[in-house]
């Protein structure tokens, strides 16, 4: 009998998963529980039904059409069949609203999140407009007057397909996405309150959305602009109007990119396309930084769920595989690749909902000062170390496939392809690596990070000892890079030349501190012990990975 290799399956994503639900469910009220596990369960059972089968059986992509048969130009985008659903099932699961739900209290967050995570990796990365939403909901509830949360805020938050909006967020231009200061959009006052932008938008993702929050330099009647982040204000952008007309915008095309096929990302031209500003005519990235710190968020969160989806086939697959005369999963140095696949996906995971539970205290007014201190520099960190680990671990799932995992229709290298916009998206790892050092402006910021992760290594199970030492050990020598970098007369270029590897470290021994507290905590899932001592053995320390400055300007010739 010839051989057919047995495929790959999805498990249940929430039954499958003992390290998700023993999270999520140790922090909820007994009286939540039910519901909380219930509403889990539901967005658990499309991702791992509906979804995945539209998933793996549909395969268009979005389309743009410019112009219509009588040349008119009409620039509509048609949304691929998988994402028709899944806007229907974000808003009936309520993947935003979820975390505005005052029935869950501070809870809220973490109950949205783990609606995320477990919904990404079937989504087709539906996410980004959601993420985008949930951003610009965060950011006019913080900024923006009353007529525009009760306009816009109320749709975005809306769990009726029907009714809800989703948003853009227009940032990045040909300039760049990372140096947004030197942006060029115009806003030329249009003597009502409201402004006509001018300039082009060079990658908005959900392009189909209708409104979005973006940025413009304001032009005063006489023509003069302030020039820098505070000449940028933050504007509220409706992309159609009542008729269905698009709002003095154009799409030049939509993006031929890596991965992310389904997201209608597009350029887009602005030709006195109306705007409201949400605050004032200046500060606008300043004003913007709400909408940073939840699609940050979001980029940590699902980094997790894929890599989640990527380990979850790898260890099922060795199940599967017979080679070598038995299953890969009794291989022992196969099983030394799939452990460290299982303990990355925990770091990843514990460390992005970390992220997601404090964003809850925070908006509940429930955290504590140290707690609020400890959400900003761990929004830069989940989000830097979240994406790396996405990258190098879904292609480390995808070698264990062998040549399948290489193999477009098994629907694995679509999620590497994927993975790659993590450390893009949202800021690059390098500019997360510099918003961690500006975060450390406050130096409560990191005072409250090392004070957090000391309380998780005090309590540590003794079975989880040597990873505290690590663990420890890793935050000494981060402490110390600092104040002796910080102690040199070239401390501020010496501390941005080692910022990544700074930052890097301290993502990953906070993790690793994270596996500990919950390997130690009364009555956990018992595999967090194993997972805690196995992220142990991985690089945590990056800081002898910083190169001479020397060294690296004569490798390309510049000065030192
Ligand atoms: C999913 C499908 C995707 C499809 C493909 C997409 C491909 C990629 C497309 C992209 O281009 S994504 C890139 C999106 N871009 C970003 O996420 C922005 C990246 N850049 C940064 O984050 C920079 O750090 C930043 C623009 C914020 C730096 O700007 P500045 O002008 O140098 O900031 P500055 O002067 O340090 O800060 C201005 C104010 O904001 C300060 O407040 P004060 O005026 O009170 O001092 C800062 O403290 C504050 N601020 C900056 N970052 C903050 C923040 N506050 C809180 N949190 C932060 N993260």
């Amino acid at each position: 009998m010839a051989f057919f290799q047995s495929p790959p399956t999805v498990p249940h994503p929430w039954t499958s998963d003992p390290a998700l639900r023993d999270y999520v469910l140790s922090r909820i009220p007994e009286a939540l529980r039910g519901r909380v596990e219930g509403e889990l369960r539901a967005v658990a059972d499309l991702a791992g039904g509906e979804l995945l089968h539209l998933l793996q059986t549909t395969h268009d992509e979005p389309t743009l059409t410019q112009w219509d048969p009588w040349g008119n130009r009409i620039d509509v985008i048609e949304l691929s069949t998988h994402w028709k659903r899944a806007a229907e099932v974000a808003a009936t699961e309520g993947l935003v609203a979820t975390g505005y739900d005052k029935s869950l209290g501070a809870h809220a967050r973490l109950v949205q999140f783990a609606k995320v995570y477990l919904f990404q990796p079937s989504s087709n990365v539906y996410t980004c407009p959601l993420a985008m939403t949930d951003g610009a909901a965060k950011t006019l509830l913080t900024h923006g007057s009353k007529e525009l949360q009760e306009r816009a805020v109320t749709r975005l938050l809306s769990r009726d397909p029907k009714v809800m909006w989703t948003s853009g967020q227009w940032m990045t231009e040909r300039t760049g996405g990372s140096d947004v200061a030197i942006s060029e959009t115009e806003a030329r006052p249009n003597g009502d309150g409201t402004f006509g932008l001018f300039g082009t938008k060079w990658f908005t993702s959900a392009t189909t959305s209708q409104m979005a929050l973006t940025l413009g330099r304001t032009v005063d009647e006489t023509g003069n602009s302030r020039a820098g982040g505070p000449g940028l204000a933050l504007f509220y952008v409706e992309t159609r109007d009542d008729a269905g007309k698009l709002n003095a915008l154009s799409i030049n095309r939509l993006k031929d990119k890596l991965g992310t096929r389904h997201v209608p990302t597009a350029e887009l031209n602005l030709s006195g396309t109306r705007a409201i500003p949400v605050k004032g005519t200046g500060d606008g990235i300043k004003n913007i930084t709400p909408m940073l710190t939840v699609t940050r968020t979001w980029n940590a969160v699902c980094a997790a769920g894929d890599l989640r989806r990527a380990t979850a086939l790898a260890v099922d697959y060795a199940k599967k595989r017979i080679a070598f005369g038995g299953p890969l999963i009794d291989k022992p140095l196969h099983r030394q690749t799939l452990a460290m696949l299982e303990a990355e996906t925990r770091a990843a995971l514990v460390v992005a909902l970390r992220a997601a539970e404090l964003l809850g205290r925070e908006e509940h007014d429930v955290a504590t000062p140290e707690e609020r201190d400890l959400l900003r520099i761990l929004t830069p960190l989940a989000k830097l170390g979240t994406g790396k680990q996405a990258v190098v671990n879904v292609s480390e799932a995808l070698e264990c496939f062998g040549g399948a995992g290489y193999i477009e229709d098994t629907g694995l290298p679509r999620l590497l392809r994927d993975a790659q916009v993590f450390p893009i998206w949202e800021g690059t790892t390098n500019v997360l690596s510099l918003d961690t050092l500006r975060a450390m402006k406050n130096p409560s910021s990191f005072h409250a990070l090392l004070q957090h992760a000391h309380t998780c290594l005090q309590h540590a199970d003794v079975s989880v000892q040597d990873a505290a030492i690590v663990a420890k050990r890793a935050f000494d020598e981060a402490s110390a890079w600092l104040e002796a970098t910080l102690s040199q007369e070239q401390g501020l270029p010496a501390l941005e030349t080692g910022a990544r590897a700074f930052a890097t470290t301290l993502v990953r021994a906070y993790g690793l501190a994270l596996l500990i507290a919950e390997a130690s905590r009364p009555g956990s899932d018992p595999t967090w012990k194993p997972a805690a001592r196995t992220y142990a053995k991985t690089r945590i320390n990056h800081l002898d990975g910083i190169f001479d400055n020397d060294d690296t300007a004569q490798l390309f010739s510049r000065p030192t």
